[in-house]
């Protein structure tokens, strides 16, 4: 679903086959033919990271104040053909020639396009290696593990997407540029989730906000998990500059006192803030590990109808994987939105 305005119509979540990893134990050294690489990002984006508001897009220029922002990263489960396909993510390219190194070396600045082929790459790798760092695939059902589709799109408005129809998700070029902030792609790739999770995830305006209010959430928690920065409830901190002007600059935030349904206004993006903060205090209570796995475990085979009914999904996740006290604490969160008696 677009990150601005509801668009994308939901048909059904398709389920690939499982890539199969190669047999890649024994590489000594990166390059075509082995699994790892390297590669410069942002960890998250860099108005999160170095707190500074004053930062602004000029025209994808490579300016000096960025340059603390960029990190070198080992980027894993490439498939050895040179270029950024691999277990998790498989990087498409409207905007110019594929990123490919004969020596999987992928380190490009924010005006290089191929850096944000690199971002795509590396943040939804390792947002499915967070998921089955929690279970999923192990003692836990599997959740999207599969080899997403990410399309770096040439968008003259400033949005992306997750397209169902497609299983892929497209990353635009208005403002900054999407993909150069890990909290659009991951927002984009909680809603990936959602479509391997359950076929009527997205059958309700309710449902709708959910998806937002959770896509949220999974930007602000993995981002937190692999770069913790000083105000991780605000979510895309860097796209955003081009479309606020309020200081500091968020898309949304996940920690707003919004409850349900006095603050419902029918605008998913606005109401899914109720959900986002509900997740929000659960992980605070729990931590993420205990949170996020309850909140995934929660979502597997939600019909798309409220966010009460999935509320008590959530409550009942809790219980069975942990027990009482867990399950109490989920609850008081809900009840704090409104959204549980
Ligand atoms: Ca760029
Ligand atoms: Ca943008
Ligand atoms: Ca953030
Ligand atoms: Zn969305």
């Amino acid at each position: 679903m677009n990150l601005k305005t509801t668009a994308a119509l939901f048909v059904v979540g398709l389920l690939l086959a499982p890539v199969v990893a190669g047999s890649y134990a024994f590489a000594s050294k990166s390059g075509p033919g082995t699994s790892t690489g390297t590669g410069t990002v942002f960890l998250p984006n860099p108005v999160a990271e170095l707190q500074n508001q004053t930062l602004s897009d000029q025209k994808d220029a490579d300016f000096a104040e960025l340059q603390p922002a960029y990190h070198a990263v080992t980027l894993s489960n490439l498939d050895g053909s040179g270029f950024l396909v691999g277990d998790w993510a498989t990087v498409r390219s409207s905007t110019g020639p594929l990123a490919f190194s004969a020596t999987n070396d992928f380190n490009y600045d924010r005006h290089d396009d191929r850096f944000e082929q690199v971002m795509a790459y590396f943040w939804i790798t390792e947002s499915q290696k967070y998921i089955q760092s929690l279970g999923f695939g192990s003692t836990l059902d599997p959740l999207n593990d599969v080899s997403q589709k990410v399309r770096l799109n040439q968008w003259g408005v400033d949005n992306s997407f997750a397209d169902d129809k497609h299983d892929e998700i497209r990353l635009g070029k208005g403002g900054v540029d999407d993909a150069e902030d890990a909290e659009v792609i991951l927002h984009e790739y909680g809603h990936a989730m959602h479509f391997s999770q359950s076929a009527t995830f997205y059958t309700s305006n309710e449902s709708g906000a959910i998806g937002e209010g959770f896509a949220d959430y999974w930007a602000v928690t993995v981002s937190n998990v692999i770069s913790p920065t000083a105000d991780s409830p605000c979510v895309a901190d860097w796209d955003s500059v081009s479309y606020t002007v309020a200081v500091p600059h968020c898309l949304r935030r996940v920690d707003r006192d919004l409850v349900y349904p006095g603050d419902l206004n029918g605008r998913v993006h606005h109401d899914g803030q109720i959900w986002s903060r509900a997740l929000w205090d659960i992980r605070g209570a729990l931590g993420h590990v205990k949170a996020d796995t309850i909140i995934l475990q929660g979502q597997f085979g939600f019909p798309g109808t409220s966010m009460a009914d999935l509320a008590l999904r959530t409550v009942d996740a809790a219980d069975s994987l942990y027990g009482n006290a867990e399950a109490n604490a989920v609850r008081a969160a809900f009840q704090a939105r409104g959204i549980l008696q």
